[in-house]
């Protein structure tokens, strides 16, 4: 399903006004790309804008343009709410339903000014005025490269250009996902003619690694099991692992990738565990046909496209696993060879 009140939000733009950009609960390269680039989109229109994530970003967003301009809800609260209070226009980029703004969505629904919001994620809510709703496309930076060249083509600055990248990069991890088309690389190619520097973007995202990362990365694999009938394979990180290795966040983002990469395995998981939260963290991912926005659905209250999704649980580590292993049984018919 796809909606699109593009035009119309080009309209409600015409006027100068002030703007609040939203991103999701532990924003992404694409939820931060996204906002920053559409943020200073705005301010070349003579808008007044402020981007409020939840909580804190990963270390390798935040040399991005205007990144040290974002106010973070958790310990910005106040200022946060007065942006908020004061604002005609929220966006909301990479998400499609308030609860996934973590702190920030009861300010969300109690927003009296315009709500627009632009996304790629399946089965979005009805809460925004206006939205652009597009499961087909890569990234929400791919989306708002449209959004921008649909009527401004010329206002894609390099800064812009360098976010915007950013964000389809990681969505796509590196443009092999799935959704990855001709017109992503089209608008990557065309991002780099505007300014976009790909290799110092993968170099500062990819290639900036502190030891602990890597030996992180070691225990993961370590953890790693396969369950070869279900051609699945998973990863438990607990407390204890993070502590180990001076965990950041961030530290963990695209571990389960490696449980994927594994030979005949279709559907990888990763389950953290963070205590002081009370909750495992879950990422899923899968390839082909199997849908891990489904299986997140039913049983992890997260969700988010079908081969990449995320989701939580509130029980123990180990009793997250043995349900995970309980339940993906049921999935025999869809998984196995
Ligand atoms: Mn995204």
């Amino acid at each position: 399903m796809s909606k699109n009140h593009q035009s119309k939000i080009h309209q409600l733009l015409e006027n100068p006004t002030k703007i609040v950009l939203v991103a999701h609960q532990n924003p992404d390269g694409d939820a931060i790309g996204s906002t920053l680039g559409l943020g200073i989109y705005l301010q070349l229109l003579g808008h007044q804008t402020q981007v409020i994530a939840p909580n804190d970003f990963p270390k390798f967003l935040k040399w991005l343009p205007q990144a040290s301009d974002i106010l973070t809800y958790e310990k910005q609260t106040d200022e946060s709410q007065q942006c908020l209070q004061e604002a005609e226009i929220v966006f909301i980029l990479d998400f499609n339903a308030p609860q996934r703004a973590g702190n920030v969505s009861d300010a969300l629904i109690g927003f009296k000014g315009i709500k627009i919001m632009i996304d790629h994620h399946q089965q979005p809510s009805d809460y925004a005025d206006f939205m652009i709703s597009d499961t087909s496309m890569s990234s929400t930076c791919e989306m708002i490269f449209h959004f921008i060249s649909s009527k401004h083509p010329e206002l894609i600055t390099s800064d812009i250009a360098n976010c915007l990248y950013l964000g389809i990069m990681t969505d796509t991890g590196s443009f092999k996902f799935g959704i990855t088309t001709s017109t992503t690389h089209r608008v990557a190619a065309a991002l780099i003619d505007q300014g976009a520097a790909h290799t110092h973007i993968h170099e500062m995202v990819y290639d900036n690694n502190r030891l602990e990362n890597l030996q992180l990365l070691g225990r993961a694999l370590q953890n790693l099991k396969i369950v070869s009938d279900l051609r699945t394979a998973y990863i438990t990180l607990s407390q204890e692992d993070l502590d180990a290795f001076d965990f950041q966040k961030g530290d963990t983002e695209g571990i389960v990738n490696y449980a994927l990469s594994l030979e005949n395995i279709i559907f990888a998981a990763i389950f953290i565990e963070h205590k002081e939260d009370g909750i495992i963290k879950i990422s899923l991912r899968s390839k082909g046909d199997f849908d891990v926005n489904a299986f997140s659905r039913a049983h992890f209250e997260g969700g988010g496209h079908r081969n990449a999704s995320g989701g939580r649980s509130k029980r123990t580590l180990k009793v997250t696993e043995d349900y995970f292993l309980d339940i993906v049984k049921n999935y025999k018919n869809e998984l196995s060879a």
